[in-house]
């Protein structure tokens, strides 16, 4: 707790003890080629590779959550819900896209393994927010798929938990509309940044 800032308004984008970094759902099927694809989201993952790079230098938590659905999942269209049948637990689609350089140490946080419930959120029905507590985080870095989706249901989550929430805009890609779910997301007191700013505020 050595870099507390006074100033409230500066204090939630600074990377320091009380961070972690977490990574929505970059799973093959949400990508270009995959059953439910995320236009553009195997763009981003340079970016959240160079993210995962500054959060492991500082010795600072990432968590990696996944769609881990099984083959009977609610969702699918097969049983009256509105996806294509997609990252089915244990399968191709449902494993993280091999470009992904997640650490040995990052949390694998597994969700929507229920067959009869729909779960968007990294913290529905999981022991995210114990996890995060237990470590002493106090600020969430967000990134990955998809924005209007999984990524805003679990920034909102976050937002509930009480935890500060920073979006890393340039590391999230949506399905369908993702300046609106930004713009949710910012009206209910999430900080949008891109890595020039973390950069910035990391070398203060
Ligand atoms: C997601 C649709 C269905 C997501 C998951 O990760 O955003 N979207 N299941
Ligand atoms: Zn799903």
């Amino acid at each position: 707790m050595s870099n507390r800032s006074s100033n409230s308004s500066s204090s939630n984008d600074t990377l320091g003890d009380g961070s972690a970094l977490i990574i929505v759902d970059m799973q093959n099927d949400f990508m270009p080629g995959g059953s439910l694809p995320v236009p553009e989201a195997d763009k981003i993952i340079p970016v959240v590779n160079k993210y995962i790079e500054i959060f492991m230098a500082k010795g600072l938590p990432i968590f990696a959550s996944r769609d881990w659905h099984p083959p009977n999942h609610i969702s699918f269209r097969q049983r009256g819900g509105i996806w294509p049948v997609h990252c089915v637990r244990n399968t191709f689609g449902a494993k993280f896209h091999p470009d992904l350089k997640l650490p040995r140490s990052a949390t694998v946080v597994s969700k929507a393994t229920d067959p009869n419930r729909e779960a968007y959120s990294a913290f529905d029905r999981t022991e995210l927010a114990d996890m995060l507590r237990a470590k002493g985080i106090k600020r969430l870095f967000v990134a990955g798929v998809a924005t209007d989706y999984c990524v805003k249901n679990t920034v909102l989550d976050a937002l509930g938990h009480g935890f500060e929430v920073i979006l890393l805009e340039d590391a999230t890609k949506g399905l369908t509309n993702s300046t609106a779910a930004i713009e949710e997301m910012k009206s209910k007191g999430v900080k949008v940044i891109r890595l020039e700013q973390l950069i910035t505020v990391r070398n203060r």
